[in-house]
């Protein structure tokens, strides 16, 4: 494909140490995009990352709601809202990004999730549309036009972070290969590229770039 660096920007979504097998909430196979997304970082002018940052009160964690269980919904603040395993709090490890990510080249640095009244998928806004981590005006005001959105996890907060910057006017490309899903269902991963799909956004492997 045909792109141009400049006015192009990689997203990496939440490749932190709780979505790592190992980690609270890991994700089968979460390791393998780590050398995936070091090899693409080189064609990019343009790197930024986002990192999921709750405090330990945080809402969306199941300990925090006595009797729930991971897996189940509740209303928080208004929004439905799955329950979480506690993970990326605040000052922990789990929180980190992973050790052999390369981060020589990262412009900038987006942290979602501080709200604990609300949970925050997309790298762009919370789940209620409200708070907004500055991320769009910032891939703004370096003449971004194009983004490559790729990391942890595909059916949460790499669909939600393509969806909002394709929904900002971004041309919004997934690479597929760069990602993997949570999957609480089997399905939700292919669900999410098929969503992701019909609003527009293009799936590519690293090959591609
Ligand atoms: C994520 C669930 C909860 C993610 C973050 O990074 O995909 N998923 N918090
Ligand atoms: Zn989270």
């Amino acid at each position: 494909m045909e792109w141009k660096k400049a006015n192009s920007a990689l997203i990496i979504v939440d490749v932190q140490n709780d979505f790592i097998p190992g980690g609270a909430l890991a994700v089968s196979e979460g390791d393998r995009v780590v050398p995936v997304i070091n090899a693409i970082q080189e064609k990019f002018d343009h790197i930024v990352a986002t990192q999921d940052f709750h405090p330990a009160d945080h809402g969306s964690f199941a300990a925090n709601h006595p009797g729930k269980v991971p897996g189940e919904w509740i209303d928080l603040a208004g929004l439905n809202q799955i329950l979480w395993p506690i993970h990326c709090v605040q000052g922990t490890s789990g929180a980190d990004f992973h050790a052999d990510l390369h981060r020589e080249n990262w412009e900038a640095i987006f942290q979602k999730g501080k709200n604990p009244e609300v949970d925050s998928y997309s790298g762009f806004f919370d789940n209620a549309r409200r708070g907004d981590t500055g991320l769009g005006d910032y891939l703004k005001s370096k003449g971004i036009e194009r983004v490559f959105v790729c990391g942890l996890a595909l059916d949460y907060c790499v669909k939600f972070t393509a969806m909002d910057a394709k929904s900002l006017g971004f041309e919004t490309y997934l690479i597929t290969d760069a990602t993997r899903a949570v999957n609480l269902k089997p399905e939700d991963g292919n669900q999410a590229i098929q969503e992701m799909n019909q609003a527009g956004i293009h799936s590519i492997t690293s090959k591609d770039l």
